[in-house]
């Protein structure tokens, strides 16, 4: 129940403070350099496969990940954990053991290993800030272990006691008590001592022996950037990519601008700002995400969902069964649009939200969907379509911006692509000024990368088209006809 206390607390900060007066404070950030970004416009795209087994995972890469030009997997906790059916059982580390419910060490490795063949980076999701939330129990390779105790880990000394009762977060505007007070009654990790800087990076150093490529920092907002920045010094060789998650609302005391020093950081607002804008504010202020309190451009990761959101924790979002389509078309405006590092998420159906993996934990999918309860959003046509248009525009800027009305919108990037997005009710049929050579191109929303969908010719710098009630066309420099 502390966990939803936490969501009670951001969810109002998030929405009611969206249009709150920018403080701009946020300039002032000393910025240290430590750790190279993946280059914007190669391979950009992240793709998450939460809960899929790592055996699995390293199947799709070769199968699908790879050829359909994702840059990264991002794969759920790798370490010993808490025992149950639960999906978040990963958030309850219990040791550094590289034994979990998606596989052993010899599993990573092999998804590494099968992943890098296939040209696609791995990101494994850490979780750094604190070890089990429950009094005591055994793990699934099993370590017996009670909340601040370890046996072979840690002891009670390797803890913060913040001194609220049950040392729980209570005042989500004090920094001290977000950062050394326990979330969701997590025992918190004294991350500020040798002891734990020195396990947390022989932990990180072990993942990078195996030829992991980087990390999300899972709870990154409840570690201070001083104490990530220490862990990861110790690193070697640097992870390649790093993404925090950091649960910021304007106006509140830690804000995500703060950690992009470290690496990348999630962007929520952005999450709340989508789900808003295709649920009837309008998709026509979408233009830019230049306010001065949310992560900059290059520096933002940013989804239209992810494991958290898709079940009504930490920002409102948009999901799978969203009505409208707009689940779709705002994955589609996320993968078209500049701003920050697009993470797609790909999940499974759930009746509850605690509910686990299906069929195991092994993932799997059927042509362009889904199979045994996965959903496999990163095979749905059209957002296959989008990450080759993504891979194809780069760091091209945004051009030749359109918005007749407040829910179309249609814009460029730079000579390389152009998409319209329709969320009204109605067919939107427009001639497009746009700077894309002249040719025939494939529609990648209705064809993907096959284009066996609708076909445009552009002539004298500009193509007609009907863009589909609820739906988008985008065309780019590799879907030529
Ligand atoms: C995260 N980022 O900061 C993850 O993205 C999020 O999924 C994690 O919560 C959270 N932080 C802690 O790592 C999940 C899940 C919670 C779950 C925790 C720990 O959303 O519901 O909390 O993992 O497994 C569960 C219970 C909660 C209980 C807690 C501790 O739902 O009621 O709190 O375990 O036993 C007393
Ligand atoms: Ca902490």
């Amino acid at each position: 129940m502390k966990f939803l206390a936490l969501a009670s607390v951001l969810l109002p900060l998030l929405v009611s403070q969206a249009n709150a007066a920018p403080s701009g404070h946020a300039s002032n950030i000393t910025r240290h350099k430590l750790v190279a970004r993946t280059t914007p416009g190669s391979k950009p795209v992240i793709i998450q496969m939460f809960q899929w087994s790592y055996a699995s995972v390293a199947q799709e890469c070769k199968e699908f990940i790879g050829p359909a030009g994702y840059g990264f997997v991002q794969v759920s906790p790798p370490t010993e954990h808490i025992t149950g059916s639960q999906w978040w059982t990963d958030y309850q580390p219990v040791s550094y053991t590289l034994t979990s419910k998606h596989g052993n060490r010899d599993d990573l490795k092999n998804m590494v290993d099968a992943c890098h063949s296939a040209g696609v980076k791995v990101l494994v999701d850490t979780v750094w800030n604190h070890m089990a939330g429950i009094d005591s129990g055994s793990g699934v390779a099993g370590t017996q272990f009670s909340h601040y105790n370890y046996p072979g880990t840690y002891s009670s000394d390797n803890f913060h006691y913040c001194g609220t009762p049950g040392n729980d977060i209570q005042d989500w505007n004090n920094r001290q008590q977000v950062q050394t007070c326990e979330l969701a009654n997590l025992a918190d990790l004294a991350t500020e001592t040798e002891y734990v800087r020195n396990r947390l990076a022989q932990y990180g150093n072990d993942l990078m022996s195996l030829g992991v490529d980087g990390f999300r920092l899972d709870a990154a907002k409840h570690m201070t950037v001083d104490d990530i920045q220490n862990i990861i010094g110790r690193l070697n060789p640097k992870p390649q990519y790093i993404t925090q998650e950091v649960v910021s609302g304007d106006g509140e005391t830690i804000q995500g601008s703060e950690y992009t020093g470290i690496g990348d950081v999630h962007e929520f607002r952005y999450t709340v700002q989508l789900k808003e804008a295709f649920s009837g504010n309008g998709i026509s202020g979408l233009q830019s995400f230049n306010d001065p309190q949310w992560t900059d451009s290059s520096h933002a990761n940013v989804f239209v969902a992810n494991h958290d959101s898709e079940r009504g924790n930490a920002a409102p979002s948009l999901n799978v069964n969203s009505p409208s389509n707009t689940y779709i078309t705002a994955n589609i405006f996320a993968l078209a649009h500049p701003y920050g590092t697009p993470t797609v998420l790909s999940s499974y159906s759930f009746g509850s939200n605690d509910d686990g993996a299906p069929n195991g934990g092994a993932g799997s999918c059927s042509g362009s969907g889904g199979a045994n309860g996965w959903l496999c959003q990163h095979r749905w046509t059209p957002i296959a379509g989008m990450v080759q248009f993504r891979n194809t525009v780069g760091s091209s800027g945004l051009n030749n911006w359109v918005s007749p009305q407040s829910q179309q919108i249609a814009f460029g990037r730079g000579s390389a692509g152009f998409v319209a997005i329709n969320n009204a009710d109605s067919e939107w049929s427009a001639t497009f000024q746009t700077s894309l050579p002249d040719g025939t191109y494939c529609d990648v929303v209705s064809g993907g990368t096959s284009c066996s969908g609708t076909k445009f010719t552009v002539s004298g710098g500009s193509f007609t088209a009907t863009v589909p009630a609820r739906n988008a066309i985008a065309i780019h420099v590799g879907s030529k006809a």
